[in-house]
């Protein structure tokens, strides 16, 4: 059994003061697979205690030194590309392809903050006054276990790039992908301080962040609930926050879209990292005059796709990461079938030859109506709705009717119309006819998915506070 025991504080490996020790599973076998002391409040006020003797001199510091370091993070990230997607693969289950693009996208971002640092402008002159854009301070980067390493390289990219230094708190469930990819960064040989990475409980390390008078912001990827608790925590010392919640997004497959073609990318958007993905294309909305059709080519669809051992390059679907997740999805499952909904594809327990883990069986239902449990809560599993929809304007409206607004999918045969369509649906994200990938477009959401963006200079912006300067030589 592996054990892991330390926490990085100041550029150190240093063993956590947490009493707590976490048992992590095996998400192809459910066996016991790490045990992770977890780091407590103690832990957290050194963290951000070294982050704040850090802070000033990395702030003073210049543009082009901190576009190397970014550089050498980058450069590190990239160099254990291999040994990282295989720890992600061994610790979360994540198919081999979806680790190495999450792997990439951690490097990628270091790469894209550079670049945005690179031809920033830090001063503009507005009237008389010269406004300059300072770092907000010192920062806490919360992270879930989804996609480990790149919500933590994103955020430390775009938060280093400002001028802030950080404490990370990466999910629990995430240990050893973190200890494994601290141990890159610390190769990239930065100075102590500018980034602490302190795993442990969100209701105790989180929490300590959340309320710590001396971070100034706090960056969170993870659940609406937690996300709603840290924005009420953060308020009591105006902590500025950023919030990448939860979603249900839609997928609007109209009248004159090849079906044939945008079925199956219907399918990848609500399966992708094996349906735990905040931005799945959870709702697929369908014509009614061609409901039958689209749900026999759903189905086929999904029950096409692999499941199985995620070390395996044609596993489309993997476990989900613990057996929480795994009742969890299975629990909607039931929902499901328990308020009339028609199983297509999938159901309860675990599909033929995978009889441990956390492996679900990829589902579809059908005849889904919007008001429906399974329509409404994020399931973070491969379960897809497909809900009929009689016209265009219905069929915006069922996509608007959520509480969320985070990403959306518009399948159409006329461009145009399609980017019409985009327009009137809520969501911080459009994907018209495929799947794509722009690290620096914005990504966040609107509604109960979020506050404020990610990526691109709009996610730099969010580290970043105005200060107006006025003043002239003949002013006294
Ligand atoms: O997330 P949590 P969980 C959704 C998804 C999933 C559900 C539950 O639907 O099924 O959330 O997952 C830290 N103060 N998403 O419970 O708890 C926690 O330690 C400060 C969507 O694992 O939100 C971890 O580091 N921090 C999402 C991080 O919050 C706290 C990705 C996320 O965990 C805290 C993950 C507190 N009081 C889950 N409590 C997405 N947007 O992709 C917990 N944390």
């Amino acid at each position: 059994m592996h054990t892991i025991d330390t926490i990085y504080i100041n550029g150190q490996f240093v063993t956590s003061h947490g009493s707590e020790v976490m048992t992590l599973q095996d998400p192809v076998t459910g066996a016991d697979a790490t045990h992770v002391r977890l780091a407590d409040e103690t832990d957290a006020r050194a963290a951000i205690a070294a982050a704040v003797a850090a802070y000033d001199r990395h702030r003073a510091g210049t543009r082009e030194q901190r576009m190397a370091w970014l550089q050498r993070l980058h450069d590190a990230v990239l160099a254990h590309e291999r040994e990282l997607v295989d720890t992600m693969v061994a610790e979360y289950g994540g198919p081999v392809a979806t680790s190495t693009g999450t792997v990439r996208r951690a490097a990628n971002a270091f790469a894209s903050a550079r670049r945005i640092l690179g031809s920033y402008a830090f001063e503009r002159r507005i009237g008389i006054a010269n406004v300059v854009m300072e770092p907000l301070g010192v920062v806490g980067l919360i992270t879930p276990w989804n996609a480990n390493y790149s919500f933590i390289c994103n955020k430390l990219a775009m938060a280093l790039a400002a001028g802030s230094t950080g404490v990370i708190k990466p999910a629990e469930l995430s240990a050893a992908q973190t200890a494994l990819l601290t141990r890159v960064l610390h190769e990239a040989d930065l100075p102590p301080g500018l980034f602490n990475i302190v795993t442990g409980r969100g209701d105790t390390v989180g929490a300590e962040i959340t309320r710590h008078p001396d971070i100034a912001k706090i960056s969170f990827t993870g659940s609406t609930a937690v996300g709603k608790t840290i924005a009420r925590g953060a308020v009591d010392t105006m902590k500025r926050v950023t919030l990448e919640l939860g979603g249900k997004s839609p997928t609007l497959l109209l009248d004159d879209a090849d079906f044939a073609k945008a079925i199956p990318l219907a399918i990848g958007a609500a399966t992708m990292n094996s349906g735990q993905a905040c931005l799945a294309g959870t709702r697929l909305l369908v014509p009614a005059a061609r409901l039958e059709e689209a749900q026999r080519m759903a189905a086929q669809a999904m029950g096409a796709l692999h499941v199985g051992d995620p070390r395996d390059p044609a596993t489309r679907i993997g476990p989900l990461v613990n057996q929480r997740q795994f009742e969890r999805v299975q629990g909607y499952i039931r929902k499901g079938i328990e308020e009339g909904a028609t199983l297509l594809a999938g159901g309860e327990g675990r599909p033929d030859g995978l009889q441990q883990g956390w492996f679900v069986r990829p589902t579809v239902f059908g005849n889904v109506r919007n008001d429906m449990t399974i329509a409404r809560e994020e399931i973070f599993g491969p379960v897809l709705c497909v809900i009929p929809y009689r016209d265009e304007d219905e069929a915006i409206a069922i996509a608007n009717d959520t509480p969320y607004g985070l990403h959306a999918y518009v399948f159409s045969g006329d461009l145009a119309r399609a980017n019409r369509v985009a327009r009137r649906v809520i969501a911080g994200r459009v994907f018209i006819n495929g799947l794509y990938d722009e690290p620096e477009a914005p990504f966040g959401g609107f509604r109960q998915s979020g506050l404020g963006r990610e990526f691109g200079i709009h996610g730099f912006e969010q580290y970043l506070e105005p200060k107006a300067l006025m003043g002239h030589e003949q002013a006294l």
